[in-house]
C-alpha cells in the first residue's frame, strides 16, 4: 500500500488526494502541429508562442514525475492518411489557409506519421509510456485509453498539455464521466487564448470541483517529490 499524497494549495475546498501508483500524468497533444509555426494551430490563424512557452515547464514536470516513479501517458491528435477517420464537418469548418491533410512546412497537416504530428522532441515519450493516437478532441473517444488505464488500476489523472479549453478540457470531462478523479495543472496547460485558459480553470474547479481540481506543477511536485 503506497501513501496517499495530497495537493492542498488549490482554490477548491478539499485537497486533491491520490496514490501515485494509481495516478497517471496525461500529457495532451504536445505536438509540433500545435506548438510550432507552420502547423495546424498556426493554420487556424493562431500565434503559437504561448504554447511554445509550455515546453520547458512540462519538460521539468515530466523529469520530476518520472524520477518519483510516476507513470505517464501521452496523446496525439491526428488522422489516417486517407482521412477516413476525419469527419468532413471537422475538415471543412473555418477559413484555414491549410486544412487537415493539406501539405504544409511540417508535412501533411494533422496526419499520423508526418513530421508535424510528432510530439516535440523535449517531451519525447520513453519506453513504458503509451502514446494514444486520437482522431477527436477527447482522448477517450475512439481510443483504448480507458481500457489501458483500467488494466493498470488507474483511478486518478493529472492533466497537462494543449489546448486547455479544447482537447484538455474535453478529455477531462470524458474522464469524469468514466469515474476518474482529475487534477488540471494550471501552468502546464495552455491555450492560444489566455482568457479561455483562465475561464477553463475557473469552470473546472467551481461548484466544489465539479469537473476536478486545479493546481500548479510546483504544488503537485511538492507532494510527489519534495526537494
Ligand atoms: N485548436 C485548438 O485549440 N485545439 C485543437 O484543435 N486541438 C487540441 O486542443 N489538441
Amino acid at each position: 500500500m503506497s501513501p496517499i499524497l495530497t495537493v492542498s494549495a488549490t482554490p477548491t475546498p478539499t485537497p486533491f488526494a491520490f496514490d501515485l501508483n494509481r495516478t497517471a500524468l496525461l500529457i495532451i497533444d504536445m505536438q509540433r502541429d500545435f506548438v510550432e509555426p507552420g502547423g495546424f494551430g498556426a493554420s487556424l490563424g493562431n500565434d503559437v508562442a504561448p504554447l511554445q512557452a509550455l515546453v520547458p515547464v512540462i519538460s521539468r514536470l515530466l523529469g520530476r514525475w518520472r524520477a518519483a516513479g510516476g507513470w505517464v501517458v501521452h496523446t496525439r491528435e491526428g488522422h489516417a492518411s486517407d482521412l477516413s477517420d476525419c469527419p468532413p464537418a471537422k475538415r471543412e469548418r473555418g477559413e484555414a489557409k491549410l486544412r487537415i491533410g493539406d501539405v504544409g512546412p511540417m508535412g501533411r497537416i494533422l496526419i499520423r506519421g508526418e513530421p508535424g504530428h510528432a510530439i516535440v522532441p523535449e517531451l519525447t515519450p520513453i519506453p513504458g509510456e503509451p502514446v494514444i493516437d486520437k482522431p477527436g478532441k477527447g482522448a477517450f473517444y475512439a481510443t483504448d485509453l480507458h481500457a489501458l488505464l483500467q488494466a493498470r488500476g488507474i483511478t486518478h489523472l493529472v492533466l497537462a498539455g494543449v489546448t486547455t479549453e479544447v482537447c484538455v478540457q474535453t478529455t477531462m470531462r470524458e474522464a469524469n464521466d468514466r469515474g476518474y478523479v482529475c487534477l488540471l495543472l494550471e501552468d502546464a496547460s495552455g491555450s492560444y487564448f489566455p482568457s479561455f485558459h483562465q475561464a477553463t480553470l475557473e469552470m473546472v474547479r467551481a461548484q466544489g470541483a465539479i469537473v476536478g481540481w486545479t493546481a500548479t506543477s510546483a504544488e503537485l511536485l511538492a507532494a510527489v517529490s519534495p526537494l
